[in-house]
């Protein structure tokens, strides 16, 4: 990581609202990441991924004359094994989370969590068919909560089955299948490859950098086509699949005549709860009493991206802005569940009126207030934490709400792409296909992960973004990733128009679609899963996930899970990079080695650390390049397009006859 010392509002983000609140933080001095970050360099040996303290006759350091630790273990294994743990952490949490969704669905469909149920049918119709659950008897469609039991059953037992491997990778596409277990590394469980790599990591065991990165996949495939993918199906089925909505982005959805309530982490069960409980005509009475015009929710981290999905709740931003939102001085309470959550805004919001409340029974902070969340109790634990939130609001001190805010348009499930394209009845994903062997569209980018204090906040998320519109590349996003983009201005349909090179212009206007694509939240990354393997079993850009032109990337990464997501979006096919950095086995040539050209030659995908934007971009291009000149497809070639398209028509229907045959028909 390149060390940056007290660096100017400017400097630290790209986005104006964050500069504004940066600049208070200086002005009464308010300690932020961003300042922790400035005063304190990164250990650049654990950062390397030199660093071993997995026993205690360390740590151990392999710097210098030192190539191995006490037990002897060499710099290959000492790299590979801090990835790997770290991988098994991000897993975990991903894996977790998809848990937790099982159980509430199992305790709706018994009747013990009566403010929840079932959402969308048809998607726990989809679901069972993967589980092999049955949907119908003798006697016909079994009721819906026995199928949702069952459906909850079956996912809980993903976790820990006993023989076997993970129902779902039925649903890559087939050759990738093969792949898996050609290379044995399948996942039997999620549960077990998680343990099973800790267990490898611990002192004295696996020490052959190689195999420890095959395990490694293994893991991070259990997230990815397990943890993660039932998180996303749960989530759907209790609270509904996603489908466009409007909404508005960043800190200026704050409202200053209003009590403002940030639902940040992960897990959409309690936020779904809060949403309902700001919604309902007592508590909104009881707001008006205390002098509020009325209750403004508004998220951060993927929580936000969870409520902006299905309910479009307003994104009031990303990772690194959560203390921000306390520094407006406008905010009642921040009303946390798991992940991504920062200490620091304990101590930061005693400055203040603000109130942090932790509901998860795994995540407490010392210092908060704790209201342990229970599923049987769903929406009078939220209202209680609604009023709590109310009674701050004669409180308030003095606010400062950026006025910045952009309006987006998100939703993007891979069920309402595939309805975008082909209507209700003939949904499909043909249209993208087209558009991609005709050139229309170069390629795909999945932009996704962090922020990071140590880059520049969202600066390189909009480079890199930018330059892929502007080279006709269809991008899709999640997570804080998306959350960027979202503040840029850039997920409206409007967007296409400015930015968005020739041919994804046409496509964008024809279909209505913005340029970058919201899918979700990170959990939301198997839903880019599903989408490629779709694009790679309709046929015309080959047969599995490695062959379509295609790049995943998390230019501002920061978390262990954005290094589980990066090696199951590797293991299943794709090129890989994350940015900012020179990466976590930066120490180790041969590591780095074994999970670009080793894994490349493995699975077919490959990941890379690539500092710098402009580098990261190159790439990209060249890769999807390369992928299209292997499907033997045309060069691309951007002048052929930007003749059709909204903007095109009124134009071309004042042309003279002579000239207007000549457009429409090109001489033919
Ligand atoms: Ni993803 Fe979501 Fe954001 Fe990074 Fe954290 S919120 S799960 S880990 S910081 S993208």
């Amino acid at each position: 990581m390149a060390k940056k010392k007290g660096r100017t509002p400017e400097e630290t983000s790209r986005d104006p609202a964050t500069i504004t609140l940066i600049e208070r933080a200086c002005a009464i001095e308010a300690e932020t990441a961003f300042a922790r970050a400035d005063a304190m360099q990164a250990c650049n040996i654990g950062g390397a991924g030199l660093c071993c303290k997995n026993c205690s006759m360390g740590p151990c350091r392999l710097v210098g004359k030192a190539t191995r630790g006490v037990c002897g273990a060499t710099l290959e294994t000492i790299a590979a094994r801090n990835f790997a743990r770290a991988v098994a952490a991000g897993a975990s949490a991903h894996s977790d989370h998809g848990r937790g969704l099982a159980y509430t669905l199992l305790e709706a469909a018994e009747g013990h969590a009566p403010d929840y149920g079932v959402r969308d049918a048809f998607k726990l119709l989809e679901v069972a068919g993967y589980l092999g659950v049955a949907v119908e008897d003798e006697e016909g469609m079994r009721p819906v909560d026995e199928i949702a039991r069952d459906v909850a059953l079956a996912a809980l037992k993903e976790f820990g089955r006993i023989d076997g491997e993970l129902l779902y990778l039925k649903r890559a596409p087939m050759k990738r299948q093969q792949i898996w277990h050609e290379q044995d590394i399948a996942p039997r469980n999620v549960d077990r490859e998680v343990v099973e790599l800790l267990h490898r990591t611990h002192v004295g065991n696996d020490q052959d950098a190689e195999h420890i990165l095959d395990h490694t996949m293994r893991c991070a495939l259990g997230d990815g086509w397990g943890g993660s993918m039932l998180a996303t199906d749960l989530s759907d089925i209790l609270f509904g699949t996603p489908a466009p909505v409007r909404s508005d982005s960043n800190l200026g959805v704050l409202r200053d005549n209003m009590v403002n309530i940030v639902v940040h982490g992960h897990e959409p069960t309690l936020s779904e709860m809060i949403v309902a409980a700001a919604q309902d005509p007592e508590i909104i009475a009881y707001a008006k009493s205390k002098g509020a015009e009325g209750i403004q929710l508004a998220g951060i981290c993927c929580t936000a991206n969870e409520t902006l999905m299905r309910q479009g709740v307003p994104l009031a931003g990303n990772f690194l802005q959560q203390e921000l939102a306390v520094l407006t001085g406008a905010v009642e309470a921040i009303v946390v569940d798991v992940q991504c959550i920062f200490q620091g805004l304990v101590p930061l919001a005693e400055r203040f009126h603000t109130e942090v409340i932790t509901t998860s029974p795994k995540a407490k902070i010392t210092g908060a207030t704790h209201i342990e969340f229970e599923e049987s109790r769903a929406l009078e634990i939220a209202k209680q934490i609604v009023r709590r939130a109310i009674d701050h609001f004669p409180e308030r001190g003095d606010t400062t709400i950026p006025d910045v805010h952009s309006p987006l348009v998100p939703g993007f499930s891979h069920e309402y792409i595939d309805y975008a394209l082909g209507g209700f009845y003939r949904g499909s994903l043909r249209p993208l296909n087209d558009a991609i062997m005709a050139g229309r569209i170069r390629g795909v980018v999945a932009n996704i992960g962090c922020n990071n204090a140590r880059v520049c906040h969202d600066e390189l998320h909009r480079h890199v973004v930018e330059e892929f519109l502007k080279n006709d590349i269809l991008v899709v996003e999640t997570g804080c990733g998306a959350i960027a983009s979202a503040k840029q201005g850039l997920m409206t349909p409007e967007a296409a128009l400015e930015v968005a090179g020739p041919g994804l212009r046409e496509v964008c206007e024809t279909v209505g679609i913005p340029p970058v694509l919201h899918m979700g939240s990170c959990v939301d990354n198997s839903r880019i899963l599903t989408v490629l393997s779709q694009m790679a079993t309709e046929g015309g850009l080959g047969e599995d996930i490695a062959d379509i032109p295609a790049v995943g990337m998390a230019p501002e990464w920061m978390s262990e899970k954005a290094l589980s997501i990066a090696t199951y979006c590797v293991a299943s096919g794709a090129y890989v990079i994350l940015g900012g950095s020179d990466g976590p086995v930066s120490g180790s040539e041969e590591v780095l080695r074994l999970m670009s050209d080793g894994w490349e030659e493995k699975v077919g995908g490959r990941l890379e650390f690539i500092e710098e934007a402009e580098e990261i971009v190159r790439r990209s291009i060249a890769h999807i390049d390369a992928k299209r000149e292997a499907l033997g497809l045309d060069e691309y070639d951007a002048s052929k397009w930007g003749q059709s398209g909204d903007r095109r028509m009124p134009e071309l229907l004042n042309l003279p006859l002579e000239e207007r045959i000549e457009a429409a028909y090109g001489g033919r």
